[in-house]
């Protein structure tokens, strides 16, 4: 396509931002049993770079508390969340249709410590979230995160805890309206799903669609009640290189900018839209992808940024290091330092990610309807949403909590639960996706083209 200008430099900020980094040092070891494609080691392999370059000297590096039963339930049912803890490949069997009914089994295996990696990913996004709502940092990066799929009781597309939705929610107690921004290969249906009857929320999805999973997130599929309007899908086909995701990327973020006015950001960073990507069918380079991550940060708002999928190790570990250094307003220079997974990285060990020569099967004319569609459907939401601002509590004096292991540790998410819950949106104001109606949604099942 040679129709679109090449990428201008990445927008590096001046402005020095305070980064809070979540990394547990336990998440790598998690397995979804040999032969599955979804690769925990993949996030100790982007930290270990993060290491060595040296990251780590300017950034706070947090290991969140793993986020509790009780915080899962904000969004999930009990049901499924206490399915989730006492499930193990040794008791299985005694769950009967349980597996079918929380959809457990090939995609989502049930494999050994399958709810501590939950607690893990959802405690740094829910920790990141926290943090950003006592302005103790301007962005929190959690790459553990981003496991969008995930349904209120169900677990999908390898997703069982939808940290992104438990961190909106956690933002939503300070901020009235977060965006949300999705970069995923796929449709993030599990967090639109959360929010799609909510103004409070808006989510946008940029994603492969037709024939792929979830087959979910047509341009028309906007929201309901009063949702509607403030659910963006930008449905792609395959092989986007940089310049042309970029041409509907920027004015569509741009717009929802200008029409919704956010006041934090939740930026899912999933890496299976990279070129080359196991799973994935787009093309974008790491600097492309890394484009997104800049453009959105150069707005200046809070932003709650977390990975997502990618199942190219080596390239989801680059390119999540880069983002990390942009975020933290450095540009990393081209050749790998030494790193504990060095032999990875060969035979060029640099740091990028480059497109391939597949075809680009969005033409000008496709994405030009895309985006003057979003476009026009956004001019709708003229006014921002008037919320009821109820009072905030104040913060509850931090409590200490001893650990299994004896060790005593800082509750940085609040004190007293009753004390925060229910404030700044009101009550039921959020989607129940049982209730809603049929009218909205459509057939998750049918693959179909639109
Ligand atoms: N899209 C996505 C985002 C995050 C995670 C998993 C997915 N799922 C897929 O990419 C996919 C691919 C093919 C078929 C079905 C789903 C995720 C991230 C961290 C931990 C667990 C899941
Ligand atoms: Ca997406
Ligand atoms: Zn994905």
């Amino acid at each position: 396509m040679s129709s679109f200008a090449p990428l201008d430099p990445p927008i590096v900020s001046s402005q020095k931002q305070r980064v809070a980094y979540y990394y547990d040092p336990d998440v790598g070891n998690y397995s979804y049993g040999h032969g599955h494609s979804m690769k925990p080691h993949r996030i100790r392999m982007a930290h270990s770079l993060v290491t060595n370059y040296g990251l780590y000297k300017k950034m706070e590096v947090y290991r969140a508390r793993p986020a509790t039963k009780r915080e899962m339930t904000r969004f999930h049912t009990d049901e499924y969340v206490d399915f989730l803890s006492r499930v193990s490949p040794e008791n299985i069997a005694t769950f009967g249709s349980d597996q079918l009914k929380f959809n457990v089994g090939d995609d989502c295996p049930v494999y050994d410590g399958l709810f501590e990696f939950c607690g893990i990913s959802a405690g740094g996004s829910v920790d990141g979230a926290s943090r950003l709502n006592q302005q103790q940092c301007d962005i929190a990066i959690n790459w553990a995160g981003g496991l969008h799929h995930a349904k209120k009781s169900e677990a999908s597309g390898f997703c069982y805890i939808n940290d992104i939705v438990l961190g909106i929610l956690e933002l939503l107690r300070y901020h009235a309206r977060v965006l949300y921004i999705d970069i995923d290969c796929h449709h993030g249906d599990g967090v639109e799903e959360a929010f799609y009857t909510t103004d409070r929320v808006m989510t946008c999805s940029f994603h492969k669609y037709g024939q792929f999973f979830p087959g979910t997130g047509q341009l028309r599929d906007i929201g309901i009640g009063k949702g509607k309007d403030y659910a963006v899908n930008v449905p792609l086909r395959d092989g986007i290189d940089d310049a042309t995701y970029k041409s509907v990327f920027e004015p569509i973020i741009s717009g929802i900018m200008e029409w919704y006015r956010p006041a934090a950001v939740v930026l899912q960073c999933g890496a299976d839209s990279l070129s080359g990507d196991r799973l994935g069918v787009l093309n974008l380079s790491m600097k492309g992808h890394a484009n997104c991550v800049s453009f959105v940060k150069s707005f200046g708002l809070p932003m709650l940024v977390v990975g997502g999928g990618g199942y190219t190790i080596r390239n989801v570990a680059r390119t999540w290091t880069y983002e990390t250094g942009l975020l933290l307003g450095q540009i990393l220079g081209p050749e790998l330092p030494y790193n504990d997974y060095y032999e990875y990285y060969g035979p060029d060990y640099q740091l990028d990610v480059r497109p391939s020569n597949m075809q680009n099967a969005n033409n000008k004319e496709y994405l030009d309807h895309i985006r003057s569609s979003v476009l026009e459907n956004l001019s709708r939401t003229q006014f921002v949403p008037s919320i009821q601002m109820v009072d905030v509590p104040r913060d509850a004096p931090e409590e200490d909590s001893v650990d299994e292991d004896g060790e005593v540790s800082k509750d940085t998410r609040g004190g007293s639960q009753e004390a925060w819950d229910s404030h700044v949106q009101a009550e039921g104001e959020l989607s129940d996706s049982e209730d809603e109606g049929e009218d909205g949604r459509r057939d998750i099942h049918n693959y179909g083209e639109e």
